[in-house]
């Protein structure tokens, strides 16, 4: 595997030194600088790829170049916004970049309801709690039809949060979820999100599915040209939230979608901490069966429970078999004598930086503590099974 760490860019208070002294040798990045939607230029694709190699590390994978709404939605300016993004590719692609990870979840990227879980150790994770969801949603965000989507005893739960909450920790509670976490491209205010909910107002499940299969259908000859690994990230959480319609959250999913659009550039972000979350996802099953699909591992572990919270565990605990997974990993390589990108994706605020401010989920040390377990666990793994 191939050890790499996200970096934000040069305004990312995680250095590429830092990133470096953790052990990886590429960074994943993306050129946040750029809006979503407008052409990645050479100049610019290069003057950041010369930048990351002079701290001696390589840009091995993109991610994200965010896919517009407007082609998620199949409206407005669509049609030039697919020609922007193939540009964009084909740039990449001259510049020697050539993974490129993206996702396909409406108006949110991925969704938390708590960014400092405090657990028993004293660090703090990434926490979804559907209490905070149904209190969000159904009396801060005063969807309308929302309660409709809940079970009774989630509208009791949501409303008995709601009713003990500071207006503090209400307005915390929607930023959380609305402001835009690292690596999202969009931020809202409570009526700018609604209006972007009701954008999707005519899309349900099927009509998601097909614009992502005419986004492709469009893209995927010019990446497979280019030489390009297209890696479609899931959804996070794996399951619909605010009414949203969600197609990439299950192994049928994908193998959906790998027979509607068969080109070996549209592959998938293997992320287990976004597929785990489900306990009807079997991990290590779906790399074996998906493993020519796969182009990059973000290695993330959660634990949930029956009410349908979870938080981001440990790398090696939790719902996720690790170790299975790994092995999984390191049997595909084998097998197809190659290597592959991998990051921690995210880590937990411990030690020195819970003194500090980091962006949520990519704190310097919690994801080196997550990288250095993983990275020893394939060494373990490779030296008895491979030596
Ligand atoms: C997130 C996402 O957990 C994650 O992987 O950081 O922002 C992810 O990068 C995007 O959904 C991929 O497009
Ligand atoms: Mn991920």
């Amino acid at each position: 595997m191939e050890q790499t760490m996200r970096w934000f860019g040069p305004s990312d208070p995680v250095s590429l030194s830092d990133i470096r002294q953790a052990g990886c040798t590429g960074v994943v990045t993306a050129l946040h600088h750029i809006a979503n939607g407008e052409v990645w230029t050479k100049e610019e694709i290069d003057k950041r790829k010369q930048f990351i190699e002079q701290a001696g590390l390589k840009w091995n994978v993109v991610e994200s170049l965010p896919v517009h709404e407007q082609i998620k939605t199949r409206s407005g300016n669509y049609a030039q916004l697919l020609e922007n993004y193939k540009d964009s590719l084909r740039h990449l692609a001259a510049c020697g970049i050539n993974i490129v990870t993206y996702n396909f979840m409406p108006v949110l990227d991925w969704t938390r309801t708590d960014l400092s879980y405090l657990l028993d150790d004293g660090s703090k994770a990434l926490r979804f709690e559907m209490a905070a969801l149904v209190a969000f949603d159904v009396f801060i965000l005063k969807r309308p039809g929302a309660e409709k989507e809940y079970t009774t005893n989630q509208l009791v739960g949501g409303e008995r949060l709601f009713q003990s909450m500071t207006a503090d920790e209400k307005l915390r509670l929607q930023q959380t979820i609305i402001a835009g976490l690292p690596g999202s491209e969009e931020s809202f205010t409570l009526d700018q999100f609604q209006a972007a909910l009701d954008t999707y107002r005519n899309i349900n499940t099927e009509t998601l599915r097909s614009n992502l299969v005419t986004f492709l259908q469009q893209v995927c000859p010019v990446a497979e040209q280019a030489g390009i690994k297209l890696a479609l990230h899931p959804d996070d959480p794996p399951f619909p939230i605010f009414g949203l319609p969600r197609v990439v959250s299950t192994e049928a999913d994908i193998g959906w979608l790998a027979k509607a659009v068969p080109s070996p550039s549209n592959g998938l972000c293997f992320c287990t901490g976004s597929f785990g979350v489900r306990p009807d996802n079997d991990l290590p099953g779906m790399i074996r069966r998906l493993g020519d699909r796969i182009h990059f591992f973000h290695l993330r572990n959660t634990l949930r429970d029956e009410e349908g919270n979870f938080f981001e565990a440990n790398h090696l605990e939790g719902d996720t078999n690790m170790y299975e997974v790994v092995k999984t990993i390191a049997e595909l390589l084998q097998k197809r004598k190659r290597t592959i990108p991998v990051r921690p994706d995210h880590g937990h605020q411990m030690l020195d930086d819970l003194n500090k401010k980091t962006n949520p989920g990519y704190s310097a040390i919690g994801r080196l503590r997550g990288l250095a377990e993983l990275r020893g666990l394939e060494l373990g793994i490779v030296n008895t099974l491979y030596a």
